[in-house]
């Protein structure tokens, strides 16, 4: 039993079945109702973009853009250019340091030894000065023995000092840089976070060189911290254990909804979407999307696609073990995420995401398959954080300063949206009907849902369960290995259970 997932966000518990040190059969339980879809109904269509940002602190920029996404389709609206710049930058900004943070703050310390860095008392000069300095910056002894380092699982944890060293001193740089970041998002959204700025026809905030220029210097940061830490880090990191490279590998099938509109008209995505089943690529339809309900804690119907979706909550239900649906695409289990993104936007030879893909596979010696694994999802978001940041540096350079970022609109009596579109950690959609100026339905299918999900109707685990599988348990009472697994695909069960 690991439960709860410490460093996630929300309450995730994993029941797994270990023989001869193997996990057999797993069994991922979201421990938490919500009700927003409920709670939406019979509101103002305009509240949605704001309350289904409440569904998380982490992610409210992704729920709100996706949010005034099916907005825009349901009201008849195209964007200005400045509108769809601002979305893209706004959401380039989130993303990046929400990688980050899902890197040095949530993960990192399943491999780095932090514990070595407090008792270090060795005679390198450099290393007592960063020891110095960490300490400084931490303005007490707190590394040892004190959180949120410790407790831990015991485990095989790094043993290069200069390695630990270093990472840790990233991990404290890494508040400042996500402090950009954040910073980012409110210079164009409003504030952060639950950005207020975020509307159907566009952004409310005006563009101004001043703006600009503010976003410009932190994106700065950004890129250079990516540039000389984050990306490099994760390499480094991962030649220590090469063994994840084949450990929590998963499903094996991607979808994608694609981000980033690069015209007016959404007909295409910097991030292509796209669905990867048994490594065919196939274009999208969202009515091939269900959500199960055999295991889940819902009394609805099983097997509506969400612009039908019902959200009837049962907590007694006999064999259910779980408040998450189970997401799949013509029936087939799915990842989402950095990982089924870079993996969509390769297979389309997309040239950033190829070309980045290609020279990272040259220099580490690893081959395409070694993505599909614990490591592969690291390296996928770090590779895919550089791809934005440096994406976001020529959006900022096509904003027209005093240009409208929104379009006037009035809402329809009756209509319909799909917003289609990604999360950091996953495709995110959202669903709206309107009746007689109304939410009359209102369905999310939301990142972690898809791989967090329990078991379909058909009894076929989901993409997180299928991961855990096969992994070697090296000591049940410390099953780090697990947790690695579970933590590469970067969890929010805030989200998932909404
Ligand atoms: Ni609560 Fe979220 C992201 C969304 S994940 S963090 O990224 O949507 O299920
Ligand atoms: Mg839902």
């Amino acid at each position: 039993m690991l439960d709860p997932i410490t460093r996630i966000e929300g309450h995730l518990s994993i029941r797994t079945e270990v023989e001869n040190n193997h996990v057999v059969e797993a069994y991922c339980s979201g421990e938490m109702f919500r009700g927003f879809e409920t709670i939406l109904r019979g509101r103002d269509p305009l509240d949605a973009q704001q309350i289904t940002q409440r569904i998380c602190g982490v992610c409210p920029v992704p729920h709100g853009l996706a949010s005034i996404l099916a907005q825009d389709q349901a009201y008849g609206i195209t964007l200005t250019k400045n509108g769809r710049l601002l979305r893209n930058l706004i959401s380039g900004a989130n993303f990046v340091q929400d990688h980050i943070l899902h890197f040095y703050h949530l993960s990192a310390v399943d491999f780095v030894d932090v514990a070595a860095v407090a008792k270090y008392n060795g005679n390198d000069n450099s290393l007592n000065e960063l020891k110095a300095w960490v300490n400084s910056q931490l303005n007490s002894n707190i590394l040892f023995p004190a959180a949120p380092f410790l407790p831990r699982y015991s485990g095989n944890y790094i043993e290069n000092d200069e390695l630990n060293f270093i990472a840790l001193k990233h991990y404290l740089e890494a508040m400042e840089v996500r402090k950009a970041g954040t910073q980012m998002v409110a210079l164009f959204a409003g504030k952060i976070p639950h950005p207020a700025g975020l509307i159907p026809g566009g952004v409310s905030e005006k563009v101004t060189a001043d703006k600009i220029a503010a976003y410009s210097a932190r994106l700065k940061k950004l890129r250079t911290f990516v540039d000389t830490a984050y990306l490099p880090d994760v390499i480094e990191v991962a030649k220590v254990y090469p063994e994840y490279f084949d450990i929590g590998k998963g499903c094996g099938n991607f979808l994608a909804y694609g981000i980033y509109p690069e015209s007016e008209t959404d007909t295409e995505r910097f991030l292509p979407g796209g669905v990867l089943l048994d490594n065919e690529l196939h274009a999208l339809n969202a009515a091939q999307i269900t959500e199960d309900t055999r295991f889940s804690r819902f009394s609805s119907p099983s097997g509506l696609n969400p612009n039908v979706g019902q959200s009837a909550a049962d907590p007694g239900k006999q064999d259910a073990y779980t408040w998450l649906k189970a997401p799949r695409y013509d029936g087939h289990v799915v990842e989402v995420g950095p990982l089924a993104r870079m993996m969509v936007g390769y297979h389309y030879e997309q040239p950033q995401i190829k070309n980045i893909i290609d020279d990272t596979l040259t220099k580490t010696g690893l081959q395409p398959r070694h993505l599909v694994s614990a490591l592969g999802r690291h390296l996928a978001r770090a590779l895919e954080t550089k791809i934005i940041v440096d994406r976001c540096a020529e959006w900022l350079e096509q904003l027209v300063p005093e240009k409208p970022a929104f379009v006037d609109f009035e809402i329809p009596q009756n209509s319909h949206g799909i917003g289609l579109w990604e999360a950091p950690r996953g495709a995110l959609g959202h669903w709206l009907n309107i009746k007689d100026y109304k939410i009359s339905n209102y369905q999310c299918v939301v990142p972690t849902t898809w791989n967090c999900s329990p078991r379909d109707d058909q009894g076929k685990p989901g993409p997180v369960e299928q991961a855990l599988v096969g992994t070697r348990i090296e000591d049940e009472q410390n099953p780090i290995e697990a947790a690695r697994v579970v933590r590469s695909f970067d969890p929010c069960l805030a989200c998932a259970v909404h």
